[in-house]
C-alpha cells in the first residue's frame, strides 16, 4: 500500500507518526514540509490537510472512497488519528496490536486512548519548544523577557502533568523501563507523549525531580526507530544547549 507522510522532523507528531511505521516495518516515501517556513499555509498543503499542520498522511489507492469509478486515495491529518490507522491496517499484526490493540482488547485500547486524551491538556498544551525555539532565534536583548514571560509560565504550567505521569509511572515499580500500561512494551500513547517530552530533553532540560518519567524517556529513546528518526531534534538540542544554557533553566525539573 503505497504511502507518503507530510512531515517535519522537527515536529513532535510527524516523529511519534514515522518512528510508529518504522516500528511497524511499513514502507513510505517521506516528503518534509518547512513547517516553520510556512510550507503547511499553502494551497498545495492545504489540498492535502485542510487542517494545515504536519504530519499528514496520503494512502494511494487501496483505502478510501469510490469516486467516479476510481478509488480516491485517503488523506489523513491528525498525528493520533494516522497512528491507529497504521495500526489497525499494518500487515504484521502481532507487532501493530502491541502498540495498539483494536478489538483484540478493548480494555487496553480504552486505556491507551485515555491517556492520549489527557496528553492534549497537560503536556502538549505546555508545548515549550516552541518558545525554547522562539528564544534561540530571537535577538539577546529579547531572550531573558521571553523566559520571563514564556517560557517560565510553560515550564510552571508542565510540573503538575509531570507530577502525575511520575505517580502513575511509580506504581508499576519493575525491572523493566517503564510504560503506561505496565508491560514491558511501549504503546502509541508512550510514543506520542515521549516525543513531546524527549524534544525538551534534547534542548538540555533535566527531569531530576521525576525520575521514572526520565527512566520511561530513555527505555523509548533507546528503541533504534527512535534514535534514527530524532537524529535532527538531538543536533538542534545539542546547538541550543551550546548557545542558550544560560537563558534556559535546564534544572526548572530538578
Ligand atoms: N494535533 C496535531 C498537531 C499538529 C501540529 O501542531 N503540527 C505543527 C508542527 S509540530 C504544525 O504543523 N504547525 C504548522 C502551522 O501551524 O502552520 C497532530 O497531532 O497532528
Amino acid at each position: 500500500m503505497p504511502m507518503t507522510l507530510y512531515a517535519h522532523r522537527l515536529s513532535q507528531p510527524s516523529r511519534a507518526v514515522e518512528i510508529l511505521a518504522r516500528e511497524l516495518g511499513l514502507e513510505y516515501h517521506f516528503h518534509e514540509v518547512d513547517f516553520a517556513g510556512g510550507e503547511t499555509r499553502t494551497e498545495w498543503f492545504a489540498a492535502i490537510n485542510p487542517f494545515q499542520t504536519v504530519p499528514a498522511l496520503v494512502v494511494d489507492n487501496e483505502e478510501g472512497d469510490e469516486a467516479d469509478g476510481k478509488k480516491a486515495p485517503l488523506q489523513l491529518a491528525e498525528s493520533q488519528a494516522i497512528m491507529i490507522h497504521l495500526c489497525r491496517t499494518a500487515p504484521d499484526r502481532e507487532i501493530a496490536q502491541r502498540w495498539y490493540p483494536g478489538d483484540q482488547d478493548i480494555v487496553r485500547c480504552a486505556q491507551i486512548d485515555q491517556w492520549l486524551a489527557w496528553y492534549h491538556g497537560n503536556l502538549r498544551r505546555f508545548d515549550m519548544f516552541h518558545h525554547i525555539m522562539n528564544l534561540h532565534m530571537t535577538l539577546p536583548m529579547l531572550k531573558r523577557e521571553i523566559q520571563a514571560t514564556l517560557l517560565q509560565l510553560l515550564q510552571d504550567g508542565l510540573k503538575p502533568g509531570l507530577a502525575t505521569l511520575e505517580a502513575h509511572l511509580e506504581q508499576h515499580g519493575s525491572d523493566h523501563p517503564p510504560t503506561l500500561l505496565g508491560g514491558e512494551h511501549p504503546t502509541i500513547a508512550d510514543l506520542a507523549m515521549g516525543c513531546e517530552l524527549y524534544q525538551i530533553r534534547a534542548a538540555g532540560y533535566r527531569f531530576g525531580a521525576y525520575p521514572q518519567v526520565a527512566a520511561w524517556l530513555s527505555g523509548l529513546a533507546s528503541r533504534a526507530p527512535f534514535r534514527a528518526v530524532s537524529e535532527e531534534i538531538n543536533a538542534l538540542g545539542g546547538e541550543i544547549q551550546t548557545q542558550e544554557g544560560d537563558y534556559l533553566a535546564f534544572d526548572a525539573f530538578d
